[in-house]
């Protein structure tokens, strides 16, 4: 039986060849995946992941917001799992290795255990949490934010999607709302590898990124009330614009980032114009502030500062303004045993490594309040995500397995 330190490495082109079929589901128009959360497409990938998992001798649960559990039994019945996992669903314009990368590679690991004979003292767990990314339902990581308790499972029901439709209801539709309570489960330790989703590893040419933290995050959902008017017969002073009133607050948003640099972001990536016509001065514009730092006085000091500007933008205007915090996590700050662990893997195995604070948000974050928790990252090429265009190569997919691998044995002891 193989122990930690002999060439204890995965199958990379196993691994790859499975990222391949994944992708294959759910297809965008560019390369990339539109395989997004409680879609016939994200059901369909979720069943060859189950299917995949069975082969390998996983048995399956299933919670009550579809958290996918694929366990492999350890030598002690009594040590609580290792889990290790992300997420399968998709941007619209997704890419193909964004949560699918950790998923999958939470199973090749298990394959490589298999093959291996490696009889860990811990149970292994492999997880896709529903609904990581909140493209369709906000919050992101909504499912991993129930399990551990951050909200409740009639919460994420009734989250609504941009045509209305219940999060409950159309988990319900696509049959994957499990018998298991949400967060009952209990874990030893959680791993997560994911792409790292920015340009960092690549310009420094190292291989695996050693993630000791998370910035925070707030997503504040504006709502501004214009009046309906004409945008020919209309004079300019007659008008209450809130879509000028959204344009000036954007402009404020990234006057702010930029007044914290280093280390903090701020943008919009969803707008609503109502009615949405283009000869109509809109009556209502909604759209979500996104404001990220490591530094949390500075995360929640951007928050305070944008909407009380904005607040002032929209009442020069004669507009109203309503703003909701529809998702935030603090910075996190991940396990540092878990995260010696990842380093010394990485050394072990001869791979070039440095520390790294994730700027995406992950699953992780949410595990890391109920358990130990880390993350692997692989670099991506350009640093380019949420883009039909995000590339990785096989190799650098194949050493963040190599690590998560012995990483995990490591940790699940043999
Ligand atoms: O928004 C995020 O950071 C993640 O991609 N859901
Ligand atoms: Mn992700
Ligand atoms: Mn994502
Ligand atoms: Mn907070």
């Amino acid at each position: 039986m193989a122990a930690p330190g002999q060439n204890m490495r995965v199958n990379a082109d196993r691994l790859w060849d499975s990222l391949m079929d994944m992708a294959k589901i759910g297809p965008g128009i560019a390369g990339g995946n539109n395989r997004q959360t409680l879609t016939d497409a994200d059901s369909e990938g979720r069943k060859l992941f189950q299917s995949w998992c069975e082969a390998a001798g996983l048995t399956m649960g299933v919670d009550k917001i579809g958290n996918m559990f694929m366990t492999r039994p350890g030598t002690d019945p009594d040590a609580l799992p290792i889990y290790v996992g992300s997420h399968l669903d998709t941007q619209p314009t997704g890419g193909k290795y964004d949560g699918v990368l950790g998923v999958l590679a939470g199973l090749e690991v298990i394959r490589s255990m298999n093959d291996l004979n490696i009889k860990t003292k811990h149970p292994i767990v492999v997880v896709n949490w529903t609904n990581e990314e909140g493209a369709r339902f906000a919050p992101a990581m909504l499912a991993s934010g129930v399990f551990a308790g951050i909200h409740s499972l009639d919460y994420a029901y009734d989250r609504k999607d941009m045509e209305g439709l219940r999060f409950g209801d159309e988990l319900a539709r696509i049959c994957w709302i499990g018998d298991e309570e949400v967060g009952a489960r209990k874990m030893h330790a959680y791993f997560e590898y994911h792409i790292e989703q920015g340009p960092i590893l690549e310009a420094e040419e190292k291989q695996i990124g050693v993630v000791t933290h998370c910035q925070g995050l707030w997503w504040l959902e504006f709502a501004l009330t214009g009046r309906e008017a004409h945008t020919g017969s209309t004079p300019m002073n007659m008008r209450v614009n809130a879509g000028l009133a959204m344009a000036r607050i954007m402009e404020m948003v990234q006057t702010v980032a930029m007044e914290n640099q280093p280390g903090c972001v701020g943008g919009v990536g969803q707008v609503k114009f109502s009615p949405n016509s283009r000869n109509v001065l809109p009556g209502t514009v909604i759209f979500t502030v996104d404001i990220r730092s490591p530094d949390q006085t500075k995360l929640d000091g951007m928050r305070a500062r944008i909407e009380k500007e904005a607040a002032a933008i929209a009442e020069a205007l004669g507009v109203g303004c309503s703003v909701e915090a529809v998702g935030h996590f603090d910075p996190v700050t991940f396990d540092p045993t878990l995260v010696s662990a990842v380093r010394k893997a990485a050394e072990d195995l001869g791979y070039s490594h440095m520390n790294l604070i994730s700027g995406a948000g992950h699953d992780a974050c949410w595990a890391a309040k109920v358990a130990p928790a880390t993350m692997v990252m692989c670099p991506c090429v350009g640093g380019l995500s949420h883009n039909e265009a995000e590339e990785i190569s096989k190799e650098w997919a194949g050493a963040g397995a190599d690590v998560l691998l012995r990483a995990v044995v490591e940790t699940a002891g043999i």
